[in-house]
């Protein structure tokens, strides 16, 4: 059963997923000027939030993970939901940029790891693979890394991905939504998609 979607049409999809708070909320509204919800807090996008770009629909899921001032079980719900909203729409998803914040990375996978527990970046990222035709790994917050370890992280990064999912070669984009940085490359790239699939670009906020 096709989820409602609220927009009402049936548009391919473009969907942006991450973690809580890695700035999925910014770098929508860098691309397309408008005013989705950001926020200081963790968990500030409770919802997905459907934008008719024309050809294509953007949806801004909300961020899985920890949520400020949520209990455990609206974290769970709300990450049941998204799981089953991506799976009911996967026949209509052109693409998904998954954001990671490149600062927090491999702390995280660490962390989750040291616990005998697949990280939850990575295990998403493969559920994107699944379901999604192409990825667009978004290593958004890299003004956050000291420059000497930037590239330290994005190899950690790509590492973990290529092991995740082998049969896929990540393409990973550096970015600082906050500082505009990444975004044209973003941007650019989502054109070229959409070319190749004979669709017509949206009217981006920049060109
Ligand atoms: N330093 C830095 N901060 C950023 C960057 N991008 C976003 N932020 C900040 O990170 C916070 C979270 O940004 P959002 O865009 O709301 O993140 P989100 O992924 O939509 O979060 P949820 O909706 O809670 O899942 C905000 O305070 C942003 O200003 C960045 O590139 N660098
Ligand atoms: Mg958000």
């Amino acid at each position: 059963m096709r989820e409602q979607d609220p927009t009402g049409n049936n548009k391919p999809l473009i969907v942006f997923a991450g973690r809580s708070n890695v700035g999925k909320s910014s770098t929508i509204r860098v691309l397309t000027g408008k005013k989705v919800r950001v926020g200081k807090r963790p968990g500030s996008t409770r919802w997905e939030q459907m934008i008719d770009l024309d050809p294509v629909t953007i949806v801004d899921i909300p961020g899985f993970g920890f949520m400020s001032g949520q209990s455990k079980t609206t974290i769970e719900e709300t990450k049941n939901h998204i799981i089953e909203s991506l799976e009911s729409w996967s026949s209509r998803i052109l693409l998904s940029v998954f954001i990671v914040d490149i600062s927090l990375f491999r702390v995280l996978f660490e962390r989750w790891s040291s616990r005998g527990e697949i990280p939850v970046d990575v295990e998403f990222y493969s559920f994107l693979c699944e379901i999604s035709p192409r990825v667009i790994v978004l290593a958004n917050k890299v003004d956050k890394v000291k420059k000497r370890h930037i590239d330290d992280e994005l190899d950690f990064l790509k590492f973990q991905l290529r092991e995740a999912v082998s049969d896929r070669e990540p393409t990973i984009i550096l970015s600082a939504a906050l500082k505009k940085q990444g975004m044209r490359e973003l941007k650019d790239l989502i054109d070229e998609i959409l070319d190749e699939e004979g669709l017509d670009r949206p009217q981006w906020a920049f060109t």
